[in-house]
């Protein structure tokens, strides 16, 4: 029996863990698991962090972390906010590590991002080349942020072999996303749009050429893949969490498909004055294939379909 706590629990990949266990339940019904969000606890206060998790502990069962809380946001929130997203989250992943190790808690699963690789990189990225050079510029303060997750994570593993681990996921869409119009990601964010676009009767706005290279995640898939990673991955090593190479897809193809799931009719609007970020980020999922061969990664189409319809469906109570 293990208990976990989950920061971040009422987010895009803590909703999607949430709903997980709870289908699943034979396979994790010796387990429980505690959903945090920033209303129990604030992440960035030591003390609060603290006595927070020191509560939640309970006599002879071990507890694992699973650490999802982030400042999280699109290359937009990033563009305009690096040092905030910077300090916030450096105070988040340096609270959260260092409360664990001073109760005496050994498994920390700690989410990193394919976004914070090096820029200048040969394709597909690898998991060693994490450090190999600066990341993009427009998500530095981010970025960093979670590089220094990483160091904290092995230094912990090196010190005080404590199971602090990491998992880098590349770019994920589902339901309990945030649908905010500047803040948000691509998928969510055009999702939005092109609903308020048909409402208005007025032009779907796309930011940038439209030509950017991405692969895409179903929180559901990653939120099975933590889990996996949780209880049967035992290599302390980093792993990318992610479909493979091939299913990369341009933001102008995301757009579209979009357009057709909600029935929009009219074209598209591709405003360039808006940045394009990073051009690609193409990951290689071969180390996960190579101890999960037979994952089955659920596919952009229906994805999309299952995201646009719970989106529809919540409209009035989602994040946006
Ligand atoms: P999200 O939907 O924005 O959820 C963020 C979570 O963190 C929420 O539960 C939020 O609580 C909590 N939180 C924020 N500030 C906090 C604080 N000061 N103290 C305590 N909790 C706090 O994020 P997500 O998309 O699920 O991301 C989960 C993880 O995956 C993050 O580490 C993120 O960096 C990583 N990631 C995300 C993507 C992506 O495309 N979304 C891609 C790669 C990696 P409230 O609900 O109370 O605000
Ligand atoms: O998902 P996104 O915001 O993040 O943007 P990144 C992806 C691409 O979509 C960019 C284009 O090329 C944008 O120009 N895009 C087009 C839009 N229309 C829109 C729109 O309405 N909203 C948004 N947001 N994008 C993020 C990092 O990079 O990846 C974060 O900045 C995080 O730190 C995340 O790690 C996973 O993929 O460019």
């Amino acid at each position: 029996m293990v208990q976990v706590i989950i920061t971040g629990g009422s987010g895009l990949v803590g909703s999607a863990i949430k709903e997980v266990v709870l289908k699943d339940d034979s396979l994790y019904k010796d387990h429980s698991f505690i959903f945090l969000s920033s209303k129990d606890v604030d992440l960035t206060n030591y003390e609060n962090t603290y006595h927070t998790i020191k509560n939640l502990l309970k006599k002879n069962i071990e507890t694992y972390i699973i650490h999802l809380a982030a400042n999280v946001g699109g290359l937009f929130k990033n563009l305009h906010n690096n040092a905030l997203m910077f300090e916030s989250n450096i105070l988040m992943n340096m609270n959260i590590l260092k409360v664990a190790h001073n109760l005496n808690i050994q498994r920390v699963l700690s989410i990193l991002s394919t976004c914070i690789f090096p820029d200048n990189v040969s394709y597909p990225i690898l998991e060693e080349s994490l450090h190999n050079g600066a990341p993009h510029s427009s998500n530095c303060g981010y970025a960093y942020a979670k590089r220094m997750l990483e160091v904290q994570s092995k230094l912990y593993q090196r010190d005080f072999n404590r199971d602090y681990i990491c998992v880098i996921p590349t770019n994920i869409y589902g339901p309990y996303d945030n649908f905010h119009l500047e803040d948000a990601h691509v998928i969510p964010a055009l999702i939005h749009k092109c609903y308020l676009s048909k409402m208005e009767n007025k032009p779907f706005l796309v930011m940038g050429s439209g030509k950017p290279l991405r692969q895409f995640i179903y929180s559901y898939d990653l939120a099975k893949l933590i889990l996996w990673s949780l209880f049967t991955y035992k290599d302390r090593e980093n792993i990318i969490l992610s479909v493979s190479e091939s299913e990369e897809v341009s933001i102008q193809k995301i757009a579209e498909m979009i357009a057709e799931k909600m029935d929009y009719k009219e074209y598209l609007l591709f405003n360039t004055m808006y940045s394009d970020g990073q051009y690609k980020k193409s990951v290689s999922n071969q180390k996960l294939l190579s101890l999960y061969p037979d994952f089955q990664f659920t596919t952009m189409e229906n994805g999309l379909d299952q995201t646009i319809d719970w989106f529809l469906h919540n409209y009035p109570n989602i994040r946006k």
